[in-house]
């Protein structure tokens, strides 16, 4: 991508709107635009991260066997009068008429209309397990929308639902999505702490919030240290064995961690005092295991193997990854601006002329351009015209990984610099080996 034609509206000043650091970088690197309270468009440069965001999480929930459809965001009243939410979900719900005015509303979640989706096809256990989701927007009308996408009200959900025959069964499907959310927040560069949490208008008994610790998380959290450090389960991991993930669950779960709504307070300070970890967080997924809570109303049943009919028992499982981006930017960032981890990188390399305009430095820029593209690497090409002092400022601002920086004196040598946005570390090595070390 070549930046002279690219949409990247960069904000010199700082946005007085933006209480935290990942607003601010956010909106100073055009990742987003506010359209009106709590709703956002995302601008390329987001669109770009948001993606990769997305792919993990599906290379991730397709690991674990669940299947991707897509819902519509419009719903039907009836679905939520069938389970008795209509009415209790409150004013969070943004509620609609359409023209033959019917009670139409913007879905906050989507438990009805894929319990509605099951019992319209499935029979017979011997469809089951399974688990359905999508990666679709999501509208909550927040009291308080705030810090950018962190908290808005159209925001977007990863949303799967399990169905099982008996409660066994169940478990093992929680089980799945749990050790899924650990690889996947690990995938994103982050540390997720899975915490007993409260269940709210999901509902059910067994639930857990995946929480990354962050001083500006709205949420209160207490936790053994000992979580920092545990192994995520690996790329091989069985997702059919079922003491396999119950092993998994069970070392996650075998340390003191609960947000504020279930904190026991007793229990906590039986933790040895310097393993204690009383911090702030930011709540990037929640998982629920609900039993027949919706199946039962809505009479979701299949045919067991003696013959009888059986209500399903459910689960659904949250992510937020228009969340996530500034979670990430949180935990990943300096006084220049973000630094992407490389899995969610907007661009793999940005490649910056010094001097658009100087033939040598052209071709130069032309030559890595090409030759990285080709490699199948995503690769931004600063050849604006402007200073090379704002050229560094913004490749520092959107937190590229890798910079290669061509100045009209290292060119006439046949040599660029390379520097890692992380660590600033610059070197100086020839075109051609520069070329190499990103091609391999
Ligand atoms: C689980 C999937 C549910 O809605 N039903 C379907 C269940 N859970 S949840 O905890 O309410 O939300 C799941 C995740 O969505 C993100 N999220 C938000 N992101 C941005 N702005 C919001 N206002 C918002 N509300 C929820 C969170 O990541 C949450 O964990």
């Amino acid at each position: 991508m070549r930046l002279s034609r690219y949409f990247m509206p960069i904000l010199k000043e700082n946005p007085k709107e933006a209480e935290i650091v990942s607003h601010r970088l956010m909106l100073r690197a055009g990742m987003i635009r506010q359209q009106s309270q709590g709703i956002y468009s995302w601008l390329p440069l987001g669109k770009r991260v948001l993606d990769k965001v997305n792919a993990i999480i599906r290379e991730e929930q397709n690991r674990a066997g669940a299947i991707e459809l897509s819902m519509p965001t419009l719903q039907s009243a009836e679905l939520w009068q069938e389970s008795g939410r209509y009415d209790a979900y409150g004013k969070e719900m943004l509620r609609i008429k359409d023209r033959q005015d019917r009670p139409m509303l913007y879905g906050p979640t989507n438990e009805e209309m894929v319990t509605d989706i099951f019992r319209s096809s499935v029979k017979s256990y011997k469809d089951l397990p399974l688990n359905l989701y999508h990666i679709q927007l999501k509208f909550r009308d927040e009291i308080r929308p705030r810090f950018g996408t962190m908290r808005s009200r159209e925001f977007m959900m990863k949303d799967a639902y399990s169905f099982d025959l008996t409660s066994e069964g169940a478990e093992h499907s929680y089980n799945k999505m749990f050790a899924a959310y650990l690889r996947t927040f690990d995938r994103l560069g982050l540390r997720a702490i899975p915490m007993r949490a409260d269940t709210g208008p999901i509902g059910g008994k067994l639930s857990h919030e995946f929480i990354i610790l962050a001083d500006t998380g709205e949420s209160e959290v207490f936790c053994h240290k000992d979580f920092v450090g545990f192994d995520i389960p690996g790329e091989h991991t069985d997702f059919d064995s079922v003491e396999g993930l119950k092993a998994i669950f069970d070392k996650w779960t075998s340390l003191y961690a609960a947000t504020s709504e279930m904190h026991d307070e007793a229990a906590f300070n039986a933790v040895p005092e310097g393993d204690r970890l009383s911090a702030r967080g930011i709540e990037v997924g929640h998982i629920f295991y609900f039993g027949t809570k919706y199946s039962e109303p809505m009479g979701a049943k299949v045919q067991g193997p003696d013959g009888k009919e059986h209500f399903v028992h459910m689960g659904s499982y949250g992510i937020g990854p228009t969340r996530l981006v500034p979670a990430i930017i949180e935990a990943s960032h300096d006084d220049n601006g973000i630094i992407w981890p490389a899995s969610v990188a907007p661009f793999d390399i940005v490649v910056i002329n010094m001097k658009a305009g100087d033939q040598a430095c052209d071709d130069t820029c032309e030559l890595i351009y090409a030759a990285l593209t080709k490699a199948g690497k995503d690769v931004l090409y600063d050849d604006t015209d402007d200073r090379a002092g704002t050229k560094f400022a913004t490749a520092d601002l959107i937190g590229v990984p890798v910079q290669i920086i061509a100045g009209p004196r290292a060119v006439a040598n046949g040599e660029v610099e390379v520097k890692d946005r992380k660590t600033g570390a610059r070197e100086t090595m020839t075109i051609e080996a520069a070329i190499n070390r990103f091609v391999a």
